[in-house]
């Protein structure tokens, strides 16, 4: 929909794209949301996957609408245009000048580019300055014609440097080996039109502090989901029970995690652990005294099964309270956790929730 300026004079309908730093955003957050999604796929600790994950996805829309948003308002401001809408007036002092055959090279280490350019830092803390431009176009042979712009937000911070600092024209006439003489011209100048969006609506500062403010509600959220996910786990229905999980002798494995990094039990009693392997991967779960240690008790080291929802029973005698440890002999590194034996710890089979599937006989593993 994009019209070029025509020669008519009237550029109302060209809508142009202002510079933007929502595509920026766009990736950025894309890149988070990848990098979070991996994370959440492969590392074993799921405690800050799923906070991380929640960030990720509130960032990426929140980068998707606000360019979105942002495209509606330039939409709008276009629209706008047509209808004759006030702008804000700048001011732009533009000077123009040649410099002599063969001195492009010194003025710009060392002479009146070099100088030029400089000016920009005590440019800056001038009320109403925006910007310097230096623009040259280097001639092979003969003199290089060069453009110095600055740009005022209004005519008091043009007036005021004029008067008060050295301009331009001061820089210039200390160089008057490198400028062709008489090549000095200066225009004051009001700026019509401009696809430079001065008046930006929503700083970028503020725009990032909403996004971290955000993101870290997004944080939160995935740290919800996390909380309510380790709640609901492995209960098979009812009500969550957060203090005394339904059944804590039922371990969930995927690829590559279990779905406990701790299992509770009480001394010297016959416990019998599910094992359901979810995960596509062959797993098995076996209870050790350290790690890399011995296995803690006859029977206390399951088989290993095939994925797919498949399940297997492991049952043994508890030792005496004390702190041990569980992993999976094909994933010993990402696949581990604790087993405490305390006293008045849960015992028994865990089969099931009280009242679903009780009395059923552990069948003895490996
Ligand atoms: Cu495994």
């Amino acid at each position: 929909m994009d019209h070029q300026a025509n020669a008519h004079g009237e550029q109302h309908d060209v809508h142009l794209p202002d510079p933007s730093i929502w595509p920026l955003v766009v990736g950025v957050a894309a890149l988070f949301l990848g990098g979070a999604l991996i994370y959440w796929s492969r590392v074993d600790d799921q405690t800050f996957a799923g906070p991380l994950l929640g960030a990720a996805i509130v960032s990426t829309l929140i980068a998707v609408f606000g360019w979105a948003y942002e495209d509606g308002q330039m939409r709008k401001k276009a629209a706008e245009g047509a209808h004759g809408q006030p702008k804000p007036t700048r001011y732009t002092q533009v000077v123009t000048f040649a410099l002599a055959e063969g001195k492009l090279d010194q003025a710009r280490k060392s002479g009146i580019i070099h100088d030029l350019e400089s000016s920009d830092n005590q440019l800056r803390d001038l009320d109403g300055f925006q910007d310097l431009r230096i623009i040259v176009s280097p001639a092979a042979t003969g003199p290089s014609q060069v453009l110095v712009e600055t740009t005022w937000s209004d005519r008091e911070g043009l007036a005021t440097y004029e008067e008060t600092r050295q301009t331009m024209l001061d820089i210039i006439a200390k160089h008057t080996d490198e400028v062709v003489p008489g090549t000095v011209q200066v225009f004051d100048m009001e700026v019509i039109r401009d696809t430079k969006d001065v008046t930006f609506r929503f700083g970028t500062g503020a725009a990032f502090t909403v996004i971290a403010g955000l993101m870290l509600g997004g944080f939160m959220i995935g740290a919800g989901l996390n909380l309510f996910a380790s709640e609901s786990t492995g209960t098979g229905g009812g009500t969550p029970q957060p203090t005394v999980p339904a059944n804590p002798f039922r371990v969930v494995a995927t690829d590559n995690r279990f779905d406990k990094k701790e299992i509770v039990a009480g001394p010297n009693a016959e416990i019998t652990i599910t094992l359901v392997n979810n995960g596509r991967a062959k797993h098995n779960i076996h209870f050790t005294t350290t790690k890399g240690g011995p296995t803690l008790a006859p029977g206390a080291e399951g088989e290993i099964i095939d994925g797919g929802g498949t399940e297997t029973k492991v049952t043994f005698t508890t030792p005496g309270v004390g702190e041990y440890y569980f992993l999976c002999d094909l994933h010993p590194d990402q696949m581990n956790g604790i087993f405490r034996v305390v006293e008045g710890g849960p015992v028994g089979t865990g089969e099931a929730p009280a009242g679903a599937g009780a009395g059923t006989t552990p069948t003895t593993g490996g």
